[in-house]
């Protein structure tokens, strides 16, 4: 029986030409579309009504754990805070180390502690969202728990999901994990300066994630010597501009 329902629930007959907006929440089972997460999908709408209204750009980051998501928020803030209003939510099972790290930068940064829960949903950003005076801000990030596996399929109405792919992590994880390569927009291969030393092949990882999304773009990033840093930044810009254009 256990095993009749995980072949059921199996994900490797999802479509691969389905868009990422419409695979967020829905799981693939037998012949029949399931939407397992309707409440949450309700709240995401929610957010990106909220958003529209204020025309602020929405990304969601997700990663396995350590892959450099805090680490790219400093950066980024350091990069683009005289130019851009930014702020972060940070989700972490405990303590509130992460949005004290992005505070040390100069800009808003909120911990939410799930508490043991593997993911963020709708529900807690919207919670949170009074706390930001949102028509002051160009671009919020939502450092998303890290793991590759539950944030991929809550909606948090998103404008873009990125996800990192660290160099140190191994280049197979797009096709083990599929769900959050398809759902995303970007992948960003962190830790590019750790290259020459471990086995790592960024054509392998590239062209396993178009097999998965054939629309993911991809940037080779490095937090610590600015590789990909300034595509980035042109990435992010350009979004919050099409945004405010809107
Ligand atoms: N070599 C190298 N190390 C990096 C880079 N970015 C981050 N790190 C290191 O990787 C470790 C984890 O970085 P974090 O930014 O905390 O990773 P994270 O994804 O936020 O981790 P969680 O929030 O725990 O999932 C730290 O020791 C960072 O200094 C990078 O571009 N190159
Ligand atoms: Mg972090």
């Amino acid at each position: 029986m256990l095993i009749k329902n995980q072949q059921n629930l199996k994900l490797e007959n999802m479509s691969i030409d389905k868009s990422t907006k419409a695979a967020r929440g829905t799981v693939q089972c037998e012949n029949t579309n399931i939407n397992l997460l309707k409440a949450n999908d309700f709240v995401a709408d929610i957010i990106k009504k909220e958003m529209a209204k204020t025309k602020t750009l929405l990304i969601n980051i997700t990663s396995s754990a350590g892959s450099g998501k805090t680490t790219l928020m400093q950066e980024t803030a350091r990069r683009l805070k005289d130019k851009l209003k930014m702020a972060v939510m940070v989700g972490d099972l405990e303590t509130e180390r992460d949005a004290e790290r992005i505070r040390e930068t100069g800009i808003q940064a909120l911990q939410i502690v799930t508490g043991g829960i593997c993911h963020l949903e709708a529900q807690m950003i919207h919670q949170v969202l009074p706390e930001y005076q949102l028509e002051d801000i160009d671009l919020l990030f939502i450092e998303n728990v890290g793991n590759l596996v539950c944030p991929a399929s809550f909606d948090l109405g998103e404008d873009f999901r990125v996800t990192l792919m660290a160099t140190t992590e191994g280049d197979d994880k797009p096709k083990k994990y599929p769900r959050m390569f398809l759902t995303s927009d970007m992948m960003l291969v962190s830790k590019s300066d750790l290259l020459p030393y471990v086995p790592f092949s960024v054509e392998a990882v590239t062209k396993d994630a178009h097999e998965v999304n054939h629309e993911l773009e991809v940037i080779q990033i490095s937090s610590t010597n600015g590789e990909g840093m300034d595509a980035w930044c042109d990435w992010l810009v350009e979004k919050v501009n099409a945004k405010k254009e809107a």
